[in-house]
């Protein structure tokens, strides 16, 4: 029995971004409004070789202040020809949100890969977590903001 648990413990372990060997697995597919292809997938490698931009800031979800870095929502946009108003982002469990695209560039949100320099692991919210910078404006210290605050994103669906 607990031989089983530490399989099952080793297995979810490694189905997170967290160790160097998959940092080459998809963990993004974007799909939708975007150039060429029908889809996208992307590995946290491919997403660490994007502009990087890393945010202090509290968050409803952790204690004091947390760095995260990743990539501006709106470089990646770029990068896979996206247009469209909205972009739907939908999590491994199911939740999803729809985030308005001129969020992205009245707040900058962050599509972050890393909290305090370490890969996020599922059970830590990641691989990937919508982080607004909270601490700039009040107004994103609101429902609406915290609503789009997806984490453990998998897809992004444009429109
Ligand atoms: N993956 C995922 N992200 C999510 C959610 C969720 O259920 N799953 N809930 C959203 C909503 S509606 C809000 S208000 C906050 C909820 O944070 P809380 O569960 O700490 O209250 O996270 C957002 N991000
Ligand atoms: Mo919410």
């Amino acid at each position: 029995m607990l031989r089983i648990l530490a399989g099952l413990i080793l297995v979810l372990g490694l189905g997170s971004a967290a160790t160097a060997e998959d940092i080459d697995k998809t963990v993004l597919t974007i799909s939708g409004k975007i150039s060429g292809e029908e889809s996208v997938d992307l590995s946290i490698r491919q997403l660490t070789q994007l502009s990087r931009v890393s945010y202090t800031t509290s968050t409803p979800w952790h204690d004091g202040k947390v760095s995260f870095e990743g990539v501006l929502l709106g470089t990646l946009m770029k990068h896979v020809g996206a247009t469209g108003e909205n972009a739907e982002f939908i999590a491994l469990n199911e939740y999803r949100s729809t985030l308005p695209v001129s969020d992205f560039k009245e707040h900058s949100p962050l599509l972050a890969y890393m909290k305090d320099g370490k890969y996020m692991t599922i059970r830590d919210k990641g691989p990937l977590f919508v982080i607004y910078p909270f601490d700039d404006k009040p107004e994103l210290k609101t429902e609406v903001f915290f609503s789009r605050s997806v984490w453990q994103i998998r897809s992004i669906e444009f429109r």
